[in-house]
């Protein structure tokens, strides 16, 4: 039997997430008395130390695929202009590259994988819950990306098969889950109301869904319309972001085929000379090389060539790059994409806040052990001190937000919950701007402590109780913790 991972504490390593910290403590503790308890720990502890799974899901044809390679460095999943994606891929870091089928009761089964494109293939989407698909990227080191078919489209059965792995497996089969931290939520104006509705009964927060405006390379009036359409859509985005304030992290502007083909190496030193090659030709002229049958200076097969790579806009905007060499072109392609956006806002904001959205599964998977393991005295003990113990608070702040959005989403509590989550510092816990000095930061806090308690007198419902308690908890810890 493996041993528990050790204690992040190395010299060199970042400080353990505090909620990370309380549960690694009770996973310890729940093996302690040996026997099969250091299995059940292990298991479970899996569930902690695995890194954030991002699922990323839209529309059919809104990139999703795309975005997942230019995120993994590797054409890995499916693109076309027809459906291509009709399973739902959790895509890790591993080797050798290889394939696994999960089926609706959880049994597995290796599947050969097509050399030349990558993909599993013999794969039969009725009996699939889902495919483990592992491949050798650092890219996906700390983060698992599970690529969907589309949602809410003509295809009703892709809806289906996305719903059953992420909610009806995750209740029914555990096996069968692919229990996804995060959601990458993709559309290309504004997103419809059954798809937001779609992401709520996924069980996703405004707080681990992020907005992707795709195709962003194609916004507005494109290419070769009065505005840079990457601009506009940057625009349009903010725009998005303060509507669905309430629904969503942020909303980021990405050109996912532009990431695609700089990071999957597709660009190379003859794409960036045909290119370069059409410095000089401007308005009319330029179109007609993109779009006519005889694209002189170009051949015809060079311009499709570039079209596809790069799409309108980068062949437009991208000739003044292409003639600094295909290296200059590929960074260009990879800033206006706005993945390295994405990436960090991944990293930073979603990943770390993982630990909290796990902590809810793997404090019942203790109580689901505890109601059947002998050993049930020492499971609920260990687990009544996780749960009780102040650094958990963000897990309660949670649970409130999602009781909360359930029953009251506009209610102003949902709206501190929700600040009260995202803060990374203690000033913008309570509302201030990072720079804000001490004595702000604690009156603030006094503050806000009041707040609660004028709110608490006019409690509507059982999940407002719950909240403000919750509230209570970190704004009383932020005092403690700020002293004087
Ligand atoms: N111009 C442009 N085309 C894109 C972009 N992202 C994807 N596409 C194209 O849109 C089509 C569908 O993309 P795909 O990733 O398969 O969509 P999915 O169904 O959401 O997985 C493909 O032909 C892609 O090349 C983008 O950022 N810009
Ligand atoms: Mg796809």
């Amino acid at each position: 039997m493996q041993p528990l991972p050790p204690p992040a504490a190395q010299p060199g390593t970042p400080p353990m997430d505090p909620v990370v910290a309380v549960l690694d403590r009770a996973l310890r503790s729940l093996a302690a008395p040996g026997g099969d308890l250091v299995g059940h720990a292990n298991r479970i502890g899996a569930m902690l130390w695995s890194p954030p799974r991002i699922v990323v899901v839209g529309r059919l044809k809104a990139g999703k695929s795309t975005l997942v390679n230019a995120l993994i460095g590797a054409p890995v999943a499916e693109t076309a202009a027809l459906e291509a994606t009709n399973v739902v891929t959790v895509y890790h870091d591993g080797a050798p590259s290889r394939a696994e089928v999960v089926g609706h009761d959880g049994t597995r089964r290796a599947v050969p994988i097509d050399l030349r494109s990558g993909a599993p293939v013999e794969i039969s989407p009725v009996d699939t819950a889902y495919v483990d698909r592992y491949l050798p990227s650092a890219a996906i080191r700390d983060l698992t990306l599970i690529d969907t078919p589309g949602l809410a489209t003509l295809t009703v059965a892709n809806a289906d098969t996305t719903r059953r792995a992420l909610i009806d497996g995750f209740a029914q089969t555990k096996d069968a889950s692919v229990d996804a931290d995060a959601a990458v939520f993709l559309f290309d104006s504004t997103p419809r109301a059954d798809e937001v509705a779609f992401l709520r009964e996924l069980g996703f927060t405004p707080l681990n869904t992020l907005g992707v405006l795709s195709r962003a390379d194609g916004f507005g009036e494109g290419a070769f319309g009065t505005r840079d359409p990457i601009e506009h859509a940057h625009e349009h985005a903010r725009r998005l972001a303060d509507q669905l304030a309430g629904q969503v992290l942020t909303v980021l502007p990405v050109a996912g085929l532009l990431s695609e083909s700089a990071r999957t190496g597709r660009v190379t030193e003859a794409d960036a000379r045909a290119l370069a090659a059409l410095s000089g030709i401007e308005g009319w002229d330029l179109y007609r090389v993109l779009s006519a049958d005889d694209p002189a200076p170009m051949t015809a097969p060079q311009r499709d060539r570039i079209l596809d790579l790069l799409g309108e806009y980068g062949a437009v905007n991208g000739r003044a790059a292409a003639a600094q060499g295909a290296h200059a072109l590929a960074g260009w392609l990879d800033h206006v994409s706005g993945l390295p956006v994405l990436q960090s806002v991944l990293h930073n904001n979603i990943g770390a806040f993982a630990a909290v959205h796990r902590a809810r599964r793997i404090l019942a998977e203790l109580d689901t052990l505890a109601s059947s393991h002998p050993d049930r005295d020492h499971i609920r003990a260990v687990t009544q001190q996780a749960r009780t113990d102040p650094a958990m608070n963000p897990v309660l702040l949670l649970q409130a937000l999602r009781s909360m959005l359930a029953t009251d989403p506009h209610s102003p509590v949902t709206a501190e919950l929700t600040r009260t989550l995202q803060a990374r510092t203690d000033a913008e816990r309570v509302g201030l701007p990072p720079g804000a000095g001490w004595d702000q930061v604690r009156g603030a806090t006094a503050d806000r402590i009041a707040w609660v308690q004028r709110q608490a007198i006019t409690t509507r419902s059982a999940a407002e109780d719950a909240a403000l308690t919750a509230l209570t908890v970190a704004y009383n810890l932020q005092r403690l913790r700020l002293g004087g």
